[in-house]
């Protein structure tokens, strides 16, 4: 149901996704990635964001939260939240034209952004974990598959010029990755948009006021997907 919803509704980006990587390839799998528990403790101190500012995470410089609706997308599949990154980890080398860099980490126990959502009192609160990938440094170490986890392939992130929207919101070419371990997401572990997830505390006195950047999660079709994620 899930692969279903995304196929329908990422159709365009599919298609861009699949014109890059070619359709029905199979997702590089790594057999020692760890499991969403020890991912979930070991970034445990994380929920204390004083410990991941302490370790080099940084906020978001425009410091979006990023909704779903606030991209074009239906309202209903909900948030991600606020990002913090870890600039060394995604080896960022400039951000104009695009943010690009030569990171290649995918390490979710160590992991290059932690995903926080807004909470009621002001606190932020620890709701995902990101990886992001840059293509061409993963393509020039060697690889000829995406990044995976545990089998699943990152999202194929990549604008397509044929469209308005930024379908890699303001990143060069990438792969990321999601995964809730804080905030089940109903939708799966690894889709982009969490419906338990709200920007509704986020102060709008925190916004940039640039215009959000539309965001297509596109992905190439793959062969050995569990059913019904
Ligand atoms: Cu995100």
């Amino acid at each position: 149901m899930r692969v279903h919803r995304r196929q329908s509704m990422f159709a365009a980006g599919s298609v861009a996704a699949a014109l890059i990587l070619g359709a029905g390839v199979a997702a590089a799998h790594s057999s020692a990635d760890p499991t969403i528990a020890s991912i979930r403790t070991a970034t445990a101190r994380y929920r204390d964001l004083k410990n991941a500012l302490a370790d080099g995470y940084i906020r978001d410089p425009m410091n979006m939260c990023v909704t779903s609706k606030d991209e074009g997308q239906p309202e209903w599949l909900g948030a991600m939240g606020v990002h913090f990154f870890r600039p060394d980890l995604l080896g960022i080398t400039g951000t104009s034209p695009r943010v690009n860099g030569t990171g290649t980490h995918t390490d979710f126990t160590t992991p290059g952004v932690l995903i926080y959502e807004p909470q009621s009192n002001g606190s932020m609160r620890l709701v995902a974990v990101e990886n992001l990938v840059f293509e061409k440094a993963w393509r020039d170490a060697g690889h000829t598959q995406p990044p995976s986890y545990n089998g699943d392939a990152y999202f194929h992130m990549i604008d397509n010029p044929e469209t308005p929207a930024d379908e890699a919101h303001g990143f060069a070419p990438h792969f990321e990755l999601h995964i809730w371990t804080e905030l089940p997401n109903p939708a799966g572990p690894f889709m982009e948009w969490n419906s338990k997830a709200t920007c509704r505390y986020h102060h709008a006195a925190q916004s940039s006021g640039t215009s959000p950047t539309a965001r297509v999660a596109a992905r190439a079709p793959r062969t050995g997907a569990p059913p019904g994620r």
